[in-house]
């Protein structure tokens, strides 16, 4: 028997054809709408150690941000503690996180950095 994947969203059902009393096949269109994939934001966290021109270049090299953008990420991020560097979909935010701590644990830097679901 066909199972869902937990991961994807259920099948519509299938709607059988039916025959009205007079004998017309009826066949039902029904309208099932599928939820766009749900998008993630990928956030760096604020620490006591990790210097800024190093936060500043992970910004622009992994999330593609030019310089004044990194930088306004970066001094959000040391005033508020947290802020959003990109929103991707869940496998390729996934992949962001993966990429920053390598390259923090790499230059012997705390930064932390976790993705999470957008609440639209
Ligand atoms: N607070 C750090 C400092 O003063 C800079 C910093 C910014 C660290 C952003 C982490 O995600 C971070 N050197």
């Amino acid at each position: 028997m066909a199972t869902n994947n937990p991961n994807q969203p259920p099948e519509p059902p299938i709607v059988p054809p039916r025959r009205e009393s007079g004998g017309a096949v009826v066949l039902e269109r029904r309208t099932e709408r599928v939820k766009p994939p749900s998008m993630y934001q990928v956030l760096m966290l604020n620490d006591d150690y990790t210097p800024m021109e190093f936060v500043v270049v992970v910004i622009q090299e992994f999330f593609g941000k030019d310089l004044a953008a990194a930088t306004q990420i970066m001094l959000k991020i040391h005033l508020d503690g947290r802020g959003v560097c990109g929103v991707y979909p869940k496998d390729i935010a996934a992949t962001k996180v993966d990429q920053v701590l390598e390259a923090a644990h790499k230059a012997g830097h705390p930064l932390k950095c976790i993705s999470e679901p957008v609440d639209l």
